[in-house]
């Protein structure tokens, strides 16, 4: 046998199939035993809801994102048109400064950052400081108890729902959860279908849905829009104003990190109430 032989069969000695199996199956298990009864749960692994559980995890929150997708960073590593970077305002610097993004200055109030390491830096620094980010499990429905409170999500496999098999989800029980689903504020939307008689503090009583463009707006609204809704459901996010019929505003994304960071403290004041 040639030294090159040798050295490959020692690897490949060490390596047995179902042990890999096994440390799989069993470290998955843990974890998910582990989240099954959180404080706080966030649908949606987008910049909002990356950025409500990295605060709430710092405060010390036992706190879950679950991601439908198999990534994280939802609409932003796409940045304008697929061109990979984003944009964020003054005020919403120091939220990418704490995680280490480099932020380019353009303009009195603009910095321009990297989306992928936007993405990359945000998700990191919300799972060492102690979030779990679980992808490829959506949540499709919403737990409730006595008076219809909210009181957890329902989790199924993306890929399941994907290729509309007929399997039946699980509980994820939550004191508070965050919709944080983007534009289509999907949980809102399952509360206002499946509770009869929610009125949520819109105009219209439910999901107003998203304004045209106007990125001013937009961005100025959003904090006001991220709020709980109904008892332990706050909107964050883009979901905040397609609830509250605010404007969409493009590839800036100061808007969706504040209002995290707000979805974080909401969720804080709801958990010293119950
Ligand atoms: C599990 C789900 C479910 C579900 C959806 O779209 P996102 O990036 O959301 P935001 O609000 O944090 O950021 C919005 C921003 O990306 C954006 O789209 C902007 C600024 N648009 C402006 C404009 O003009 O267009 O992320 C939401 C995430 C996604 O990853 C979804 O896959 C996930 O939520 N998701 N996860 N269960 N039921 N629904």
């Amino acid at each position: 046998m040639d030294n090159t032989r040798a050295i490959q069969s020692d690897t490949m000695a060490k390596i047995e199939d179902t042990k890999v199996t096994a440390a799989i199956v069993e470290r998955f298990l843990q974890d998910f035993l582990d989240i099954i009864n959180l404080d706080v749960a966030v649908v949606g692994a987008g910049p909002s809801g990356i950025t409500a559980a990295r605060y709430l995890a710092k405060a010390g929150v036992k706190v879950a994102v679950f991601e439908r997708n198999l990534h994280v960073g939802g609409g932003m590593w796409g940045g304008g048109i697929l061109f990979p970077r984003i944009v964020i305002q003054d005020a919403a610097k120091g939220i990418l400064d704490e995680v280490g993004v480099r932020l380019e200055p353009k303009g009195e109030d603009y910095y321009v950052a990297d989306s992928v390491e936007t993405v990359s830096k945000c998700t990191s620094a919300a799972i060492d400081a102690g979030a779990k980010v679980v992808v490829g499990l959506g949540v499709e429905d919403v737990m409730i108890r006595e008076n219809d409170r909210i009181a957890g999500v329902v989790v199924n496999w993306g890929a399941v729902e994907m290729a509309r098999l007929h399997v039946d989800p699980v509980s994820i029980q939550a004191k508070v959860v965050i919709d944080a689903t983007g534009h289509a504020s999907e949980v809102a939307g399952i509360v206002q279908r499946k509770i009869p008689g929610v009125k949520f503090p819109t105009q219209t009583g439910g999901v107003v849905g998203e304004k045209p463009m106007w990125a001013a707006v937009g961005e100025t609204e959003i904090l006001n829009n991220t709020r709980e809704i109904y008892p332990n459901l706050i909107v964050t996010g883009m979901a905040a104003n397609a609830v509250f019929g605010s404007p969409r505003m493009g590839p800036i994304f100061g808007g969706m990190l504040l209002s995290g960071r707000k979805a974080a403290n909401e969720a804080l004041r709801i958990l010293k109430r119950a």
